[in-house]
């Protein structure tokens, strides 16, 4: 199987702002697209997402440069290359690149290449592309059905007037997906009912989750335990609940500055605070819970929260979930740091953070090497290609984080793990 053709063009994302799709030709006929999402909140060790910055189009946010990479420069390359060693194909666009964040070609520009050559392979071999996947690069280890986080209440970058915390997330209890999703949803309509019986607002965040005027960050976890309990669920029984604090956006010379709480405290401070959420509340997942440089204040809480001396890992089967996103970006040498430093116990392990899949992948083996668990991701600019859900069941992922229960480009995710429990 040749590559016979390869085309990028600038669609829009989730927000409106541009982004690519690629598609991709093979000399049997097979015929695929894939587009990549974009980051708010986004960490500083992250690849380059190459934009044009011409302050004539999109505010400066079109693609055409990625776009043009992939048409003149990456084409060129791997046009009527054989298809059958993605890795090297990766490697190839790396090399290509030659720089250490993707700022030549631009991450965006190279992860769109390589999810659609993946896609491409798949189909052309008549396989889903989940069994792909986990046949190609996880050697046919069992598949796994993830647990889904839910961000049914944004705020921070994503809502952009409200909570300081950027996400409060549900995870369902139940391991089939359909189940989950059921759950997740009647919760998040009941937060829906809840908020119109108290004449607040149900307009949605980037990420399709509620962000009404409630007074503090807490109140959010009372409104979410409430309104899953007029429903008959318990938290900790039926769900567990977590954060993404994306705390790098409220990092202000040394201080965490929490406005919705009028505070403005320490790292210390700060830990005592999380392990208030995890005392009264029962917050079972701490996501970007300090600055992404912050390492020592991530061992301390990692240890506290943990119980074990030194830190977090390895921990196989862990009560409470520290999770690097920013802190990790997806790079294998952070998570390095991150080992020895013992800063956390698990992963959010996002393709366009690092630029490849083969590099995604090892990111993925590298955190279940070190007994971490794994949360697959979306971003909060996203598109209608659900890859992620495929990726997260065939690398055996322990969690999908793909939003709120509202907005297609999120339930294109969840639809896509209904449809791969189904045998679709
Ligand atoms: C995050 C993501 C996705 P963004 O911080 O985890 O929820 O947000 O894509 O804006 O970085
Ligand atoms: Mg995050």
């Amino acid at each position: 199987m040749k590559i016979k053709d390869i085309k990028a063009i600038e669609i829009l994302d989730s927000r409106g702002n541009p982004t690519l799709r690629t598609f991709i030709t093979l000399d049997d006929g097979t015929n695929v697209s894939s587009s990549v999402p974009s980051g708010a909140s986004t960490g500083s060790h992250e690849a380059v997402e190459l934009r044009d910055n011409d302050l004539k189009r999109y505010q400066g946010l079109g693609v055409l440069k990625a776009v043009n990479n992939v048409n003149e420069v990456i084409a060129k390359k791997l046009l009527n290359l054989k298809l059958d060693e993605l890795d090297k194909l990766d490697k190839l666009m790396l090399d290509l690149d030659g720089t250490p964040n993707r700022s030549r070609l631009g991450a965006n520009a190279i992860l769109s290449v390589s999810q659609a050559l993946i896609k491409a392979l798949a189909m052309s071999q008549k396989k889903p592309l989940w069994q792909f996947i986990n046949e190609y690069y996880f050697q046919g280890e069992k598949p796994f059905m993830p647990k889904i986080m839910f961000n049914v209440v944004n705020g921070g970058k994503h809502a952009n007037w409200n909570f300081d915390i950027q996400e409060f997330i549900i995870i369902p209890s139940r391991q089939l997906a359909s189940e989950s999703i059921k759950v997740g949803s009647e919760i998040y309509h009941s937060i829906q009912k809840n908020l119109k019986e108290k004449k607040l607002s149900i307009l949605v965040g980037d990420e399709g989750g509620f962000s009404p005027a409630l007074k503090s960050n807490e109140e959010v976890f009372q409104l979410i335990i409430e309104s899953a309990k007029n429903i008959g669920y318990e938290n900790g029984r039926d769900f567990k609940l977590g954060i993404d604090a994306a705390a790098s956006e409220f990092f202000k010379e040394g201080k965490y500055v929490l406005k919705k709480d009028s505070k403005e405290i320490t790292g210390e401070e700060l830990i005592k605070y999380y392990l208030s959420l995890a005392d009264k509340y029962g917050v079972y997942s701490f996501e970007d819970v300090f600055q992404e440089d912050d390492w020592e204040n991530w061992s301390k809480f990692t240890a506290i929260l943990t119980g074990v001396e030194g830190g977090g890992n390895p921990i196989q089967d862990p009560s409470e979930l520290i999770i690097g996103d920013d802190l990790f970006c997806t790079n294998t040498n952070r998570m390095k740091t991150g080992f020895e430093k013992k800063s956390a116990n698990a992963a959010i392990i996002k393709p366009n953070q690092i630029g490849t899949i083969k590099e995604t992948v090892e990111a993925i083996k590298l955190a279940k090497q070190y007994g971490w668990a794994v949360a697959v991701s979306h971003r909060s600019g996203e598109t209608e290609d659900s890859f992620i859900a495929d990726l997260a069941y065939a690398a055996g992922a322990d969690f999908l984080k793909t939003g709120s229960l509202s907005r297609s480009e999120r339930l294109a995710k969840y639809n896509r793990l209904i449809e791969i429990e189904n045998n679709l």
